[in-house]
């Protein structure tokens, strides 16, 4: 199988794959649940009203919001699979629990429709997941036993790793995922840079950070989605994506649960780093469904650059 685009004689899909990849049974249902589910996001994604909760239909029923109606879709998705004991979602404010019965099943924690005030100006958008053995979601992102996030743009396209590798199927006409990309690997350091979160409102080691990558002559590539902008330096290979800790929120913007932890794995998974600038990522113990942390992730030597700039500031 070679790793670039539409090379191969026959398409590998997404069952298929991890079966091959000899990962346990209830996993490869999981994450097939999971692929089918966002089916239906995009579906809603491309012709579902925009986003304005309380309108109604031509039904007179109300539309719910595309964030919510995706969130739905997953979350029914998941008590049906019968493999989900435990479900957080960026969009509830408390764990559901699904069965109390945790033998050889899941607890998953995703955000069902990342950046989606982007839908509305039609930028991309995706699903974030977040898989862990038994019944605690509030392990440490290392005990992640599967990460992926599922990309809704100009191509649907789903990356995900069991810590073998990070792998990326594409949609093809059949709304089947197929085999794209294997062994997705970063460089040690690159030339794209995605900062989130207002500069004016940086610190003086991230603002000074900023001016180093802007010297070396990286290139400022930020959607303003964290699922676009992090395919972008997965997928390329090279770059940093980063929303620091900036004044007034020293814990920055995104969710370690639902948005933080699923890309270090992915990441880290792809001979990345991600840290909040003092500690990896995937060693922070989470405290609270919503708990949230600066980030630097990406290639490895840039996100270490980045802690000597905010560690020295
Ligand atoms: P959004 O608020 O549009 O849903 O976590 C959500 C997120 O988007 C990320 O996708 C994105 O990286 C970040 O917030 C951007 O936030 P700001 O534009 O508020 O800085």
């Amino acid at each position: 199988m070679t790793s670039e685009a539409g090379k191969s004689k026959f398409q590998i899909d997404l069952r298929r794959h991890l079966r091959e990849q000899n990962i346990v049974d209830n996993l490869v249902h999981l994450i097939c649940e999971i692929a089918e589910a966002s089916k239906y996001v995009i579906n809603a994604v491309r012709t579902g009203d925009l986003g304005v909760a309380g309108t109604s239909n031509l039904y007179g029923e109300e539309q719910l919001a595309l964030d919510v109606l995706s969130d739905r879709i997953i979350r029914k998705r998941l008590i049906k699979s019968g493999v989900v004991c435990n479900i957080a979602s960026e969009e509830m404010d408390e764990i559901l629990q699904v069965t109390s019965d945790t033998d050889g099943m899941y607890s998953v924690a995703y955000d069902p429709l990342d950046g989606s005030s982007l839908v509305d100006v039609n930028l991309a958008v995706g699903t974030i997941v977040s898989i862990y053995s038994g019944s605690d979601l509030f392990q440490v992102g290392r005990k992640q036993v599967a990460a992926m996030y599922i990309l809704y743009g100009p191509r649907v396209s789903l990356v995900y790793s069991v810590g073998n590798g990070v792998y990326e199927f594409t949609m093809n006409h059949l709304m089947e995922f197929t085999l794209t990309r294997e062994n997705v690997t970063m460089k040690p350091s690159g030339d794209i840079y995605a900062p989130g979160g207002l500069r004016n409102k940086y610190t003086e080691g991230n603002e000074k950070f900023v001016r180093y990558l802007e010297a070396k002559g990286c290139k400022l590539r930020y959607s303003g989605g964290f699922v676009p902008d992090i395919n972008q330096v997965l997928m390329k290979g090279k770059g940093i994506f980063m929303y620091p800790a900036l004044n007034g929120s020293p814990n920055g913007k995104l969710r370690l649960l639902f948005e933080l932890n699923p890309m270090a794995y992915l990441i880290e998974n792809a001979g990345g780093a991600a840290t909040n600038g003092k500690v990896p990522i995937l060693d922070i113990k989470p405290e609270c469904l919503d708990q949230r942390a600066p980030i630097y992730i990406g290639c490895a030597d840039d996100v270490n650059k980045a802690m000597e700039y905010v560690n020295n500031e």
